[in-house]
């Protein structure tokens, strides 16, 4: 019991500073209550009181009448994220991370963004023809058409410039956790980093499991930032990166105890990998990457590369503390991603009934079943150019060249790609052994073996990490819409220096 006490002192933070009032205040009543069994008799509320910050959600844009009609300004003013007022940020309209975009399955997006990024110096990068405030708008996971004015990600919208996306959500379109962010080449992981990114979600899926019915529901985005003398640091280790949730640093979550929550979270960061885990409960994964699974399981961690979407439960256990955590992760020699406490979770107040997810939550998509067109291999490899002293990604040997064709893929077929990280290559080319998140646009997939090993699938996704040596097999379908799109890492540093390609579904 006396660990739910050890309410952990970020240092050099605000917050720290008032955990350390809050546990001189409360010090003795503390200890008295270990011995009652934990904190538990106070309420949130109270908690909250001592200084303690609840969790926060970004505002909602939602649609209406089967259109949302909204707007994003990505402006460069000082914004508050971590709990305090930090110059060097980019937001939409103001808020880290930006506001949420709420659509329903067959409703029309019609977007306006406006490009406000003010920079002291945006003259165009070494090697690259746009500047660093140069901006797009990718919407993360959605099965939309990749054309003009949908998820165009080879579309740049200038400094000052307004561009007005206008496509359609499928009806059939799975409900679930999405995000948008930019997507120009070479700009992307420091336009996400200083926080361009917010989530997007499409009403439906896990929230219409019967069992579900009517459960509070909590939307969290975990992003890693540096700050340093009231400005967004730039270039710091990943050790000594913070972690935030919705922008805030260790916020508190309710629960009663016996209540069922659906927990929708997205990572995005630009580099991150969160191995979460919540003290004292499991999660039962209901939805991965926007999809709901057909087969629902519980665990007690996952795994989330960057642009990784899961959504589970979690039931309340007996009153407490229970710190929401990332167990940290070594994703490679510039990926040792430290244990950090994300937020803390507060069990308290009357007793619910939990909620119990069936195992059985779908079907499994038909073209699993149905015959194979073709069999692609993408090879991930990097290395290390001494003559320039920079570090080079690529995909099959070739950094991205973005006037490539890329993969011809007929509409209407079902591929199978081997996804390789191959170190050999990486060694030979002096290139440090790291682990690589797969991503592609417009459709997603399943994982069908890894390393010559058959894999039970649960449900589809949009991410996968591929781990040095590791060779995962996929399997994709390309059912309706044609166009030009891209594959790569989503470290988006990786993705910047070359670890992507083009492909194009043609008729
Ligand atoms: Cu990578």
């Amino acid at each position: 019991m006396g660990e739910q006490y050890d309410i952990r002192v970020d240092n050099n933070t605000d917050l720290g500073r008032r955990r350390v009032l809050f546990l001189a205040m409360f010090g003795a009543l503390g200890g008295a209550a270990t011995v009652l069994g934990g904190w538990p008799r106070r309420s949130l509320a109270e908690a909250l009181d001592a200084g303690e910050v609840a969790l926060q959600e970004p505002p909602v844009l939602t649609s209406s009448a089967g259109v949302l009609q909204a707007a994003l300004r990505a402006t460069t003013k000082p914004v508050t994220v971590a709990g305090q007022l930090i110059s060097g940020a980019m937001t939409y309209n103001g808020h880290y991370p930006g506001p949420t975009l709420r659509v329903k399955p067959g409703d029309r997006i019609r977007l306006r963004v406006r490009n406000n990024l003010t920079l002291p110096d945006a003259t165009p990068m070494d090697g690259m023809d746009m500047a660093p405030n140069t901006l797009n708008t990718h919407f993360h996971g959605l099965h939309v058409s990749p054309l003009p004015k949908a998820d165009d990600i080879y579309l740049q919208i200038p400094f000052g410039g307004v561009y007005d996306y206008d496509f359609q959500v499928p009806d059939k379109h799975p409900g679930g956790l999405y995000w948008y962010h930019p997507h120009v080449h070479g700009v992307v992981d420091a336009q996400i980093y200083a926080g361009l990114a917010g989530m997007l979600l499409v009403d439906g899926g896990a929230e219409q499991i019967p069992a579900l019915q009517g459960v509070g529901q909590r939307l969290l985005a975990l992003k890693n930032i540096a700050i340093k003398d009231g400005a967004l640091a730039t270039g710091v280790a990943p050790a000594e990166q913070q972690h935030t949730v919705n922008g805030q640093l260790s916020p508190t979550i309710a629960l009663r105890p016996g209540e069922t929550q659906l927990w929708r979270v997205v990572n995005i960061g630009n580099e991150p990998y969160y191995q979460l885990s919540l003290d004292g409960h499991t999660f039962t994964v209901v939805a991965e990457d926007g999809s709901m699974l057909w087969e629902s399981y519980s665990t007690d961690t996952l795994l989330l590369p960057p642009g990784k979407r899961f959504e589970f439960t979690v039931t309340g256990a007996k009153v407490g503390r229970y710190a929401f955590r990332t167990l940290g992760y070594d994703s490679g020699p510039y990926g040792g991603w430290t244990a950090a406490e994300l937020a803390t979770v507060v069990v308290a107040g009357a007793k619910d009934t939990p909620r119990v997810v069936p195992v059985q939550l779908g079907v499994a998509p038909a073209y699993l079943n149905g015959p194979v067109t073709k069999r692609r291999v993408v090879k991930f490899s990097e290395g290390f150019s001494a003559a320039t002293n920079t570090p080079f990604f690529e995909l099959n040997g070739k950094v991205y060249e973005p006037l490539s064709n890329g993969a011809r893929i007929k509409l209407g077929t079902t591929e199978e790609w081997l996804l390789f990280n191959d170190i050999t290559r990486t060694k030979a080319q002096d290139g440090a052994l790291e682990e690589h998140p797969f991503h592609i646009h417009v459709n997603d997939f399943v994982v069908m073996e890894i390393d010559g090993k058959p894999v039970k699938a649960y449900g589809s996704q949009d991410v996968v990490n591929v781990r040095s040596g590791q060779k995962i097999l996929i399997r994709m379908a390309f059912p309706d819409f044609v166009g030009k799109s891209v594959f790569h890492c989503h470290i988006l540093f990786h993705e910047d220096n070359g670890m992507m390609a083009n492909f194009e579904i043609v008729p």
